[in-house]
């Protein structure tokens, strides 16, 4: 027997679409339990699961209750994941005493990924991925994200990094690591909030036809490894760079936040700061994600096409 499955719920619509070759678009759940509030985090899962359906694809909200590995969510399991106050934020080393021990957690794209694979799944949305952060070179802060994007195969699409990052240094890594990265109509890196970082991307797409090509030859190449699409945030939502590079330094040296601490919403802190500075934050947040979930989802059927 596979020991693995012992551990793991896969929901039925999720079968289902496995058994159908219908594509199938992971989404996380830390933006869910850790980074939106209530309840804007709810609708915001709720209507990013719709988006998938609505394009004629399966959603599967990955996540870890009570110590069983959950692809694809209910309703109800959303509306617990958004409500819970003691859930963990899993990346790789959290996994197996989260599992092991019953307890519940959320998944990072990090733990997005490992769960994701375990079922075939090729495409995953967030919002942003963890990366290198800024003074990496003296705290060794480098998310886990990385090292899995670059080692399973699997397309993530998100709007760059987390706000907070420095860009250059992620890049490097990504490029160390084999990473293939894929602007979306975009020359240049996006930056979360804002759509331009002045980081120069050397590959832009503007088409999901040309990005699951792109993704399918990779993979039919014996290239292990993923792929990220770095999708701009819409126009209506972005903010100018200077303005959230000012919102940083300001939580950065507000101590009170302990915005360095591993554990503490640098995302929903930096969302607090930017909607009193613009009235953006989490609005913006909302919307890059669901853009990203447009796009991931038609990303996703051309690389579950079988025609090519
Ligand atoms: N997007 C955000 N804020 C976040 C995250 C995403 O705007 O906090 C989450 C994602 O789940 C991502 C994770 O995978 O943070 C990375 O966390 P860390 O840097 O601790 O590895
Ligand atoms: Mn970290």
């Amino acid at each position: 027997m596979n020991r693995l499955l012992q551990y793991v719920d896969i929901s039925y619509e999720v079968v289902e679409a496995i058994d159908k070759n219908i594509p199938v678009v992971a989404l996380e759940s830390t933006v869910i339990s850790h980074v939106m509030p209530y309840p804007q985090n709810l609708e915001t899962a709720l209507e990013c699961e719709a988006i998938i359906r609505g394009l004629g694809a399966v959603p599967a909200t990955l996540a870890v209750i009570d110590g069983r590995i959950k692809i694809g969510l209910s309703d109800e399991e959303i509306r617990f994941m958004a409500t819970q106050p003691n859930v963990i934020k899993m990346s790789r080393r959290d996994l197996p005493v989260v599992v092991a021990n019953k307890l519940t957690g959320a998944t990072t794209v990090a733990t997005s990924i490992l769960i994701a694979v375990m079922a075939g799944i090729k495409v995953l949305v967030t919002g942003g991925i963890g990366g290198v952060h800024i003074n990496a070179q003296e705290t060794f802060d480098i998310s886990r994200d990385l090292q899995e994007i670059a080692t399973n195969n699997i397309c993530v699409v998100c709007s760059g990094g987390k706000a907070i990052l420095d860009i250059g240094l992620t890049m490097e890594y990504l490029e160390t690591h084999g990473v293939t990265v894929l602007g979306y109509q975009t020359d240049e890196m996006p930056a979360f909030y804002s759509s331009k970082s002045g980081y120069r991307l050397d590959y832009r797409l503007d088409t999901p036809e040309e990005i699951g090509k792109t993704i399918k030859t990779k993979w039919d190449l014996g290239l292990d490894g993923g792929v990220l699409v770095a999708n701009p945030i819409p126009d209506e939502y972005n903010m100018d760079r200077s303005d959230v590079e000012r919102a940083i330094e300001k939580a950065l040296e507000d101590t009170s936040l302990n915005i360095k601490d591993e554990h503490s919403d640098e995302t929903m802190i930096l969302d607090r700061y930017l909607q009193e500075e613009s009235g953006l934050g989490l609005v913006a947040n909302m919307a890059l994600l669901k853009n990203n979930v447009k796009l991931g989802t038609l990303v996703a059927k051309e690389v579950y096409r079988v025609d090519y």
